[in-house]
């Protein structure tokens, strides 16, 4: 906790370490009240810096440890200084063998970060410094080591004692106690340790390397959710084949761990060969789990599986360049499951959840490069910006060198680095020196923050058969970068006739043809492209896939959009256009009710809509994500003032317009769905259950009693939990008082037992647009089964309710501000990352009226004035007033 300004860290100032650690052996003797860490490191001076006269002292990390010994070269040490971040010491000789013992208390330990319990088991969360609340240490990604790890505990509390590589010995003590070792032969960073104690089940599975390795693949998880871990498994699998085939990465270790644990401050943490991930993305069994959580499970093992090559066997020089394994990282796990999945689909949903949530990020106070200059808790740079804006970076590289020479640039890369920590510098580098390319003003995406913004114009002369598009690019100011230099900025596009029809593509005064789709790339403040031989004024499909991470403008009329919405033979183009329409719609929408005139509906939008239902051709998911409204939270970020109010009417108004307007076309489809009543996982069966709840949610707005039967129906009847949930979702939503009352008891009564499943009952009555939403989740914090302690739960009802819940949240009175300020300057004490992550919200406050931006500072500056506050929530705050 802050007893003093917390100090900020600048990546200009990046320096080697003095010394390294060469070999670390660690025994771990656990107890009820405390646990013992006996650290004995062969300890090194670097060499390669160049040094003073006199050897520099070792100054290792450590916080909130007691230490009990230090020895020296076998020798009690007494002469060293301790405060509240180090231990400090002399050394007199170049190599030396240094051994600490230090006394925690995991069962303590709500920050959920170092060593901690989580229900009846020990586990660790190391990344990103985490390992010096276990013992002293250089806490740093760049000072890699061979860990040897001893665990010792009751054997009957704790049977399963894990930790990274390879078990080699084990055996038992007096009393009842156990231990094991286990042996890690790649030198790695500590953010990677793990080790894990508990009283686990075991599923295990193999799998065959290329090269005919066997692996030995395994899911340890209480014995209650023995059932529900199939999924996870199977999906790891699929990542280990698909890394072989896609990147030639194979596994190296003969073990690979799992481990579920119900408190978590993430996802999950791809700790060398043994993993550990919050409950919620390792298990899912369809009577439990949605399509999503399904999606989201396949999706995370296979993150982390990921890791094991971009992170672990090469890791970051320094946290500045955590974008080089999260951004990478986060593009394979997206290109997997799009080989998996409708690539398509998977891209509108990261297309849409970037517009949403990264680009007002970007838009905020603590906006940031991708990769930052400097940070004062690193633990805050877990963000959007780093992970999704991270891997729209890599996709633009992979985009402009094709495939294969992607995979050439990344083969040197893993070849080059192997064993190294290293910087985002050293990816783009390997990427050219493989391909020949350039990407020096490609960098400018690592270090420029701010989502630039990208302008087209076209003009076509007739007589000289040409067609040209001028591109203006602009980057807005973020904090500390007024000034933006142009970026490349990778277009991939192509030109519709007025049947749709892709034209062939040919620059004017060049010979080679281009096919009929191709990547332009802006690289100047304001540029052109002329296309020869164009016989008629041509449409533009522009940014297809979503090529590059900018806010895109072209003037396109809405018959322009609904032409291309019905024509372009770019499907993701097809829903880009949908949603342009719906945008604008919206838009016009919210002005016309603020200025209180009555609203009309766009014809236009609702014949897209009928069109699309008709088409039973079409991929179900994807007639889904083309009748879906943009949210809310998205109409806030492209507004400049966003009206919280008139933003959530025009957007129920269309709803229900839509609704009502295309009642017998949207009923027809539903019930065509309804034959395939047996729950199968595949996507074609996801896809169906997908659009038939969409439609479900629009049915319900047609105030038809028998639409409300229909969904009570599918509430009772369902035989998983996507049904289940979307109808009790629909019920929730509605105002019909008696069958939402009735579904929530009876769905809290079926699922008490069921902490994941409970989540989600308090998730979905925090985002329950109703009035009266912030005393329901106010009556829900008192409910037995709510703890702020569990980060799970903290998300499904505070966090849903202020990022998901926009009317209630932003009541004009300010009683959603005042209690999200109360509930972060209590969490604060017990988990500053949590309590970091809620302040979230309010840091938007520019983005609202003048009311409410009142309100939210006040509430900002209350946080701040608080006593004791962390650097983690001290650093958002105060960024997010200045
Ligand atoms: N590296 C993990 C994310 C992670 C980061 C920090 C954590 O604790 C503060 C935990 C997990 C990933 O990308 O999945
Ligand atoms: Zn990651």
């Amino acid at each position: 906790m802050r007893t003093e300004q917390p100090k900020t860290i600048y990546l200009k100032d990046y320096q080697q370490p003095d010394y390294w650690i060469d070999e670390t052996q660690l025994t771990f003797e656990l107890f009820e009240d405390h646990a013992l860490v006996h650290s004995r490191l062969s300890i090194r001076l670097n060499d390669a810096k160049p040094q003073a006269q006199a050897q520099p002292p070792l100054v290792l990390d450590g916080q909130l440890l007691e230490l009990v010994s230090v020895e020296l070269d076998d020798q009690p040490l007494s002469n060293y200084q301790v405060d509240d971040d180090s231990l400090t010491l002399q050394p007199q000789t170049a190599s030396f063998a240094l051994a600490i013992t230090t006394r925690i208390e995991p069962q303590n330990n709500t920050a959920l970060e170092g060593l901690y319990k989580s229900g009846g088991m020990f586990c660790t969360q190391c990344e990103a410094e985490g390992f010096r609340k276990i013992t002293y240490y250089l806490d740093r990604p760049d000072v890699m080591s061979r860990f040897t790890t001893t665990v010792v505990a009751d054997r009957g509390s704790y049977p399963v004692l894990l930790s990274n590589g390879n078990p080699i010995a084990s055996g038992e003590h007096d009393g009842g106690r156990h231990w094991i070792s286990w042996e890690d032969p790649f030198p790695k960073p500590a953010y990677l340790f793990a080790l894990v104690a508990g009283d686990l089940c075991l599923l295990q599975d193999s799998f065959t390397t290329m090269t005919g390795r066997e692996i030995d693949l395994r899911i340890y998880v209480e014995p209650e959710n023995r059932e529900q871990c199939d999924h996870a498994m199977d999906s790891l699998k699929r990542s280990m084949r698909w890394d072989e085939e896609v990147y030639g990465r194979e596994y190296d270790l003969d073990i690979f761990m799992i481990v579920a644990v119900n408190d978590f401050n993430m996802g999950a943490m791809e700790n060398k060969g043994l993993n550990i991930f919050n409950s919620s993305c390792v298990l899912a069994q369809q009577d439990t789990a949605t399509d999503m959580a399904f999606q989201r499970v396949e999706a995370v093992v296979a993150h982390e599986y990921f890791h094991n090559w971009s992170g672990n066997r090469v890791t970051c020089r320094d946290w500045f360049q955590l974008s080089l394994k999260e951004g990478f990282t986060v593009f394979r796990d997206s290109e997997f499951s799009a080989d998996m999945n409708s690539r398509t689909v998977k891209r509108i949903e990261d297309v849409t959840f970037l517009r949403a949530n990264q680009f007002a990020e970007d838009a905020g106070p603590m906006a940031h490069p991708v990769r930052p200059d400097s940070f004062i808790e690193i633990s805050n740079f877990y963000t959007l910006t780093v992970y999704e804006k991270g891997a729209e970076v890599v996709r633009m590289l992979h985009t402009l060198l094709g495939a294969e020479g992607f995979r050439k640039g990344t083969d040197l890369y893993f070849e080059r680095h192997d064993g190294q920590a290293v910087t985002c510098d050293d990816f783009i580098k390997a990427l050219e020196d493989a391909n020949g390319a350039d990407f020096s003003q490609f960098k400018r995406w690592y270090s420029q923050a701010g989502t630039p913004r990208l302008d087209v114009a076209s003009h076509y002369d007739a007589a000289r058969r040409e067609y040209r598009l001028s591109f203006r690019q602009h980057c807005p100011a973020t904090p500390g970068q007024s000034e933006k230099r142009p970026q490349v900025i990778p277009v991939r596009m192509a030109l519709l006739d007025s049947a749709g029809q892709e034209l062939p593509l040919q620059m004017a005064g060049e010979q080679q043809s281009l096919g009929n789709e191709t990547v332009l790339s802006v690289t100047e403040a304001e540029q052109e492209f002329v296309f020869a031989n164009i016989d008629q004024e041509p449409l533009p499909s522009l940014l297809r896939g979503f090529s590059a991470p900018v806010k895109l403008s072209y003037p396109y009329s809405r018959d322009d959009r609904v032409f291309l919405a019905k024509h372009d033979p770019d499907g993701f183009n097809r829903w880009e256009a949908a949603q342009g329409l719906a945008v604008d719609v919206l838009q016009g929408l919210v002005e016309i009710h603020r200025a209180g005139r009555p609203l009309h509906l766009d014809q236009r939008l609702a014949d897209i809509y009928r069109t699309v239902l008709a088409d039973t051709a079409l991929d179900a998911a994807m007639v889904a994500e083309i009748i879906r409204l943009p949210s809310e939270a998205y109409l806030v970020e492209l507004a400049d003032t966003a009206h919280v109010d008139a933003i959530h009417f025009a957007r129920e108004w269309l709803r229900a317009e839509l609704a009502r307007s295309l009642k017998s076309e949207l009923q027809q489809r539903f019930d065509s769905l309804q034959v395939s009543a047996h729950y199968s996982a595949d996507a074609d069966a996801m896809a169906m259950r997908s659009l038939k709840n969409t439609l479900l949610g629009y049915l319900m707005l047609t105030d038809d009693q028998a639409v409300v039967q229909q969904c009570v129906r599918q509430f009772v009847e369902a035989d998983n939990m996507t049904d289940r949930q979307a109808a009790l979702v629909a019920l929730v939503n509605s105002p019909f008082e008696q069958p939402r009352q009735a579904a929530l008891e009876h769905f809290a009564e079926r699922w008490a037992a069921y902490p994941l499943v409970m989540d989600q009952w308090f998730s979905i009555q925090a985002g329950s647009t109703q009035p009266g939403g912030l005393e329901r989740v106010e009556a829900l914090m008192q409910h037995p089964l709510f703890t702020l302690r569990n980060p799970n739960k903290v998300r499904a009802l505070i966090g849903a309710f202020a990022n998901q819940n926009l009317v209630n949240f932003h009541r004009a009175d300010g009683a959603g501000y005042r209690f999200l300020a109360d509930r972060i300057i209590e969490l604060d004490r017990l988990n500053p990352q949590i309590a970091a992550r809620l302040v979230t919200p309010l840091s938007r406050w520019r983005k609202f009226a003048s009311d409410r931006q009142q309100l939210m500072q006040q509430e900002l500056a209350r946080i701040l004035a608080t006593e004791k506050l962390s650097p983690d929530v001290y650093e958002v705050v105060s960024k997010s007033l200045a």
